[in-house]
Formats: structure tokens, sequence, C-alpha cells
């Protein structure tokens, strides 16, 4: 009798340890029970949205990502600066756009179901479903149950985000810290595929690469690209707002021609360029090459799955806004 007692106590404290393990996790259709509409809400907002202006599409992609990379997916890259610089006012943020689309989700979402849905989780599912509506695939899973952190620093910005003058070692060292792999790093970078980026964040390879004045180029960049860009694009070194893109004539269409870019030596920056530098990244990309665009997308799925849960607060941790631009 006492016995059995404590076994069924036991098995009692193992379930409730088990469901809190479960709980610190991140799930699929976490509002399921709590906001049933949540998922959809966002999904026609994105709908409605980005298929006016599906070049939006990659610009919240970036964000989820910067947002990842900075005390993990926690909805800090949209905190406004208060007390002090938030990440948003670090320069890696400066091309950073479609902050007012995740404000204005979080809107639609909010009259549903006031305080429930995460800004972060917000942000998760803006960029799956952007990059849904705007390029069809690849699609991906977004667990989610993500919470707002309440703390944005733009010097951490500046530390955990890549800048696009990174060596392959740069790259390998700030992806290991967030558990990413060398190809994690290589699958996620073939994100460049579409987007746009401004002469800012690689002048440096067109002039004055070593010191040696304005013709001292990048050698590491195939010499008619850069005479292209110079001649058409960034036509003085000071030229920060003229836009390229990034994969030219298929910057719209996500597909495996960014690692066909690098392979040519056209990838626009050194971190690009980077992944020809180390034999693992390299192997990697010439293995993309040799796959199908459907194993692309599956390996993407895989990596941006993974890249969502770094340093997620779940459970009782940091909180739920109200407003994504503030702490509550
Ligand atoms: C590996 C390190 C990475 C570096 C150094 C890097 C750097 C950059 C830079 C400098 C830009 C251009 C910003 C501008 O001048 O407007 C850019 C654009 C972009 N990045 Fe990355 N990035 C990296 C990884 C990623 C990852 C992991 C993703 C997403 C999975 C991503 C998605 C994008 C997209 C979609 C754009 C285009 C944004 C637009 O059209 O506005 N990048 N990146
Ligand atoms: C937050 O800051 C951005 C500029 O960084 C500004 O456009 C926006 O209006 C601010 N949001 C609020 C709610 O004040
Ligand atoms: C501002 O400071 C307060 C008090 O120190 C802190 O609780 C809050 O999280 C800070 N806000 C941001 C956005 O960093
Ligand atoms: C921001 O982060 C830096 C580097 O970790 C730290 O030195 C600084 O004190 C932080 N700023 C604030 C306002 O917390
Ligand atoms: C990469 O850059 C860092 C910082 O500039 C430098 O210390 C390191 O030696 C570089 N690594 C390689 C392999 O060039
Ligand atoms: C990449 O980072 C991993 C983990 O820190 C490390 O073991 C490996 O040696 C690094 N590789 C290169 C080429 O830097
Ligand atoms: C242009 O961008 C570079 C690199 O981001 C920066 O150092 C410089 O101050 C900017 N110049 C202007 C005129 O904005
Ligand atoms: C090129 O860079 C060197 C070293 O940083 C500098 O002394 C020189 O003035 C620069 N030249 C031009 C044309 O900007
Ligand atoms: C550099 O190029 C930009 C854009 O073409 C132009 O607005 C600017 O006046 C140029 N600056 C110089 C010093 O030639
Ligand atoms: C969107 C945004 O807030 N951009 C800011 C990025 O940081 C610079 C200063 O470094 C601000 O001027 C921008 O407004």
């Amino acid at each position: 009798m006492e016995n059995s007692k404590s076994l069924l106590i036991a098995f009692i404290v193992i379930v409730c340890i088990l469901s809190k393990i479960e709980g610190q996790g991140l799930k699929l259709g976490f509002y399921d029970s709590v906001c049933p509409q949540a998922e959809k809400i966002i999904l026609n907002f994105a709908k409605k949205h980005i298929s006016l202006v599906p070049e939006m599409a990659a610009p919240l992609l970036r964000m989820h990502f910067h947002d990842c990379f900075v005390r993990g997916c926690d909805g800090s890259v949209l905190l406004n600066s208060t007390n002090s610089t938030a990440e948003k006012n670090a320069t890696p943020n400066l091309t950073i756009r479609g902050f007012d689309l995740i404000d204005k989700a979080k809107t639609a979402v909010e009259k549903q179901c006031p305080g429930v849905v995460s800004c972060a989780d917000i942000i998760a599912l803006m960029a799956r479903d952007s990059i849904l509506v705007a390029h069809g695939r690849p699609f991906w899973n977004v667990p989610t149950g993500r919470r707002d952190g309440r703390i944005s620093n733009a010097s951490e910005a500046l530390s955990n985000i890549p800048a696009p003058t990174s060596n392959f070692s740069q790259l390998n060292t700030s992806f290991a810290n967030k558990g990413l792999s060398v190809k994690d790093l290589v699958i996620l970078s073939g994100a460049h595929t579409i987007g746009i980026a401004h002469c800012s964040s690689f002048n440096t390879r067109l002039y004055n690469f070593s010191g040696n004045g304005d013709s001292d180029v990048d050698p590491s960049m195939d010499k008619f690209y850069v005479a292209n860009l110079k001649k058409n694009k960034c036509k003085n070194s000071t030229d920060n707002s003229t836009i390229v893109e990034m994969d030219p004539g298929s910057f719209k269409t996500f597909d495996l021609s960014y690692y066909r870019l690098v392979k040519k030596r056209r990838g626009l920056f050194q971190s690009d360029a980077a992944l020809l530098t180390d034999a693992n990244a390299k192997a990697y990309i010439d293995q993309e090459l040799a796959n199908t665009k459907a194993t692309f997308f599956s390996q993407f799925a895989k990596s941006m799955e993974k890249m969502g849960r770094v340093g997620v607060l779940t459970g009782s941790a940091g909180e739920i806004r109200k407003q994504c631009a503030f702490v509550n």
C-alpha cells in the first residue's frame, strides 16, 4: 500500500518534470489553444501586404537573422532606443527594413488576442510567410512559444552580427557562438540569393582595398565584376546609398544562383567570398551546386528552424510585449 502510494507520487513528479521541460522548448502550434487564429492572421497579413511589395520579403528574413544573433530570437531588434542606444540604431541595422510591417502584424494579432503572441514569434512567422508569399519556396517550420526580451543594446549588435568584411574564421566563430555549424553558415548565406545591398556594405573592396589608392581593389573579386560595379553602381568610395542587387539577374528568385556567383568570385561581400577560403565550406558549396534546388530548400528549412531556436526565451522568461517597439 505504502509502496504503490510512493510509486504514484514518483510518477506524478516525473510527469510534472517532463511537462516542465516540454514547456521550456518551442513547439509547433504553440498558440493553437490560446489564440487559435494567430498564425492565420499573420499569414493573411503577409498575403495582403507582401504580395504588394514582394521585395520586402528579403529584409524581413534578414531581420529574423539579426534578431536571433543578438540575445537570441527575442524580438530585441524591434525595440526603440529609450534609456540607451538599441540594436536598431547600431550600424548593421541601418539597412534593416520592415519594422512597420512587424508593428502592423502585431496590431492585427493584438486585436484578436491581446497580450498573447510575442513579437519574437511574429518576426519568425513573418519571415517564413513573406518568403512563402513572395517566392513560394523555401518553406520551413516555425515552432512557436518565444517570449520577448527586455533589453536591446547597440554594442551587442555590433559584436554579434557578422560584418560583411568578415573573413572565414570570424564567420565560423560568429555562427559557432550561436550553436550553428559551417554547414548552417553556407546554407543560410544562400539567403543572399534575394535582396539588395548598399554600396557602403562592400565599397572597401572596390576602392583603396589595401591602402594603395582608389584603383587598389580586392583581388579575390572577379575583376570584370569590380569594373562593372565601379562604372555603373558604386561610382566613388563615399557613395553609401546606391543599391545593388546581390544576385544580379536573379535577385527576385530564391534559387541556387548565389552559390554559382560565389564560385565565379562574384559574391558581393568579403563574407561571401570567404566561403571559398575554407575547404569544408567550399565543399558544401560544391555539394549545393551538384544538388537540386529542392535539396537546397530542405537544408535551408532545417538551418532556419535551427537558427529560430537560438537563445529563445520560453516559459515564464521575458514577457509578451504589448507594443513591439517598447518593453511593457
Ligand atoms: C554570414 C554572415 C552574413 C553577413 C556578413 C551578411 C551581411 C549582409 C549585408 C551587409 C547585407 C546588405 C545590407 C545592405 O547593405 O543593405 C545583407 C543583406 C541580406 N542578408 Fe545577409 N549576411 C549574412 C548572413 C545572412 C543570413 C544568415 C541571412 C538569412 C537567413 C541573410 C539574409 C539577407 C538578406 C535576405 C539580405 C537582403 C536584404 C534586403 O534586400 O534588404 N544574411 N546581408
Ligand atoms: C521607433 O523608432 C523608429 C525609428 O527608429 C521610428 O520610425 C518609430 O516611429 C518609433 N516607434 C515609435 C512607436 O515611436
Ligand atoms: C531600460 O532600463 C530599465 C531599467 O533599468 C530596464 O528595465 C529596461 O529593460 C530598459 N529598456 C531597454 C529597452 O533596454
Ligand atoms: C551594452 O553592452 C555592452 C557590451 O556588452 C556593455 O559594456 C554596456 O554596458 C551595455 N550597455 C547597457 C546600457 O547596458
Ligand atoms: C580574420 O580576421 C581577424 C580579425 O581581423 C584576424 O585576426 C585573423 O587573423 C583573420 N584570419 C585569417 C585566417 O585571415
Ligand atoms: C570553426 O569553429 C569550430 C567551433 O568553434 C572549430 O572547432 C573549428 O576549428 C573552426 N574552423 C575554422 C576553420 O576556423
Ligand atoms: C559611409 O559608410 C562607411 C562604412 O559604413 C562609413 O564609415 C562612412 O562614415 C559613411 N559615410 C557617409 C558619408 O555616410
Ligand atoms: C587609402 O588608404 C590609405 C591607408 O589607409 C590612406 O593613407 C590613403 O589616404 C587612402 N587613399 C585614398 C585615395 O583614399
Ligand atoms: C559619389 O557618388 C555619389 C552617388 O553617385 C554622389 O552623390 C556623390 O556626389 C559622389 N561624391 C563624390 C565626392 O564624387
Ligand atoms: C531604422 C533605424 O532606426 N535606423 C537607424 C540606425 O541607426 C542610425 C544611427 O546609427 C540611425 O540614424 C537610423 O535611424
